[in-house]
């Protein structure tokens, strides 16, 4: 627990609802505007805006340049996460604002949620769980699952999540293939990189997305890139819903043109295609990669680490700009 500061250290414009302890805590030593709950976010901006030195705000709520522009006092933006892409980093770098996230102490838990999203899709958990609670069981057979062990395991963005991934893949015997921006030369031996995802999807059986959100990746796994995973193939993501084309996704799931999909992430959060509802070759959950109660806590002390070493010194320990 750090020391506490001055009530009047600053004022912060918090974009939605954080972890409740962190908002109790930032509230007891900081002016917290609470922009999303505000009738009129234009007045609450107009009453407040210029007295405004930071942002807390995570990677749901983002911080636009819209918003960045009307704080002419802000000097940073403290984001609950680790992506930033619905920051608007090009305006926090123009107005020297400085940015930070949450790298490092979610890995753990948002690889162990790829794998649980590899298990469940490929021995259909959580449809036997719908199967036995109907009361299916006594009557009807549930039909076999696809094996996870020793098959190949494709990973997309071979960073510190990524790299957790493969480890823990390692353990169910699965060869590891990646593509990334350029080859790692420090990746584990025998990890085999592919230089584009089409030929990763191509050669591998699950194609698993951990790479950042933005415009560099939007759209990177399209219809070429599912075809080239084939019916066989199952698709993971818990890296964000843009980097994949959501209605080709639909539409090869759909043909059956692909296995089935892992989701943690979505294009239009929390918005899901309805047309998934009816697969039960597709498992979805509400972006919960990182949700452990360890985890959040982890990240609260990180975000909160720097918007105190920011207020206090003028320096951050997680900074992206
Ligand atoms: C969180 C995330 O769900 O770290 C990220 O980039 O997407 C998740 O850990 C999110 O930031 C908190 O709302």
């Amino acid at each position: 627990m750090t020391a506490s500061l001055p009530a009047s250290a600053a004022d912060l414009l918090m974009v939605g609802p954080l972890l409740p302890e962190l908002v109790a805590d930032l509230e007891s030593r900081y002016r917290v505007h609470r922009l999303w709950e505000a009738q009129d976010k234009a007045a609450l901006l107009r009453e407040h805006g210029a007295a405004i030195r930071g942002i807390a705000t995570s990677g749901r709520f983002g911080a636009t340049k819209e918003l960045i522009d009307a704080l002419p006092a802000l000097e940073g933006i403290f984001s609950f996460g680790v992506g930033y892409d619905t920051i608007d980093i090009a305006a926090a770098k123009a107005r020297n604002v400085v940015v930070t996230n949450t790298p490092g102490v979610l890995d753990a838990c948002v690889a162990d949620t790829a794998l649980a999203l590899m298990l469940a899709v490929s021995r259909r958990i959580a449809e036997a769980d719908r199967f036995v609670r109907a009361g299916r069981w006594p009557t009807e057979g549930f039909g076999l699952g696809s094996r996870m062990t020793g098959k190949r395991c494709g990973i997309v963005g071979l960073g510190n999540i990524g790299l957790q991934i493969a480890r823990r893949a390692q353990a169910f015997d699965m060869e590891i293939l990646y593509t990334n921006r350029k080859q790692r030369p420090d990746a584990p031996e025998g990890y085999r990189y592919c230089p584009d995802i089409l030929e990763l999807a191509a050669q591998c059986d699950f194609l698993v997305l951990a790479v950042p959100g933005g415009g560099a990746t939007r759209h990177m796994v399209n219809a070429q890139v599912l075809d080239a995973l084939g019916p066989d193939g199952w698709l993971i993501n818990i890296a964000r819903g843009t980097v994949v084309d959501e209605a080709a996704l639909v539409a090869a799931l759909q043909n059956k043109r692909i296995a089935g999909a892992g989701l943690d992430v979505f294009e239009h959060e929390p918005a899901t295609p309805p047309e998934l509802n009816a697969m039960d070759n597709v498992v979805m959950l509400p972006h919960i990669a990182s949700g452990t109660h360890e985890t959040r806590r982890a990240m609260a002390d990180l975000m909160r680490a720097n918007l105190d070493s920011w207020f206090r010194e003028g320096q951050v320990h997680t900074r992206v700009v």
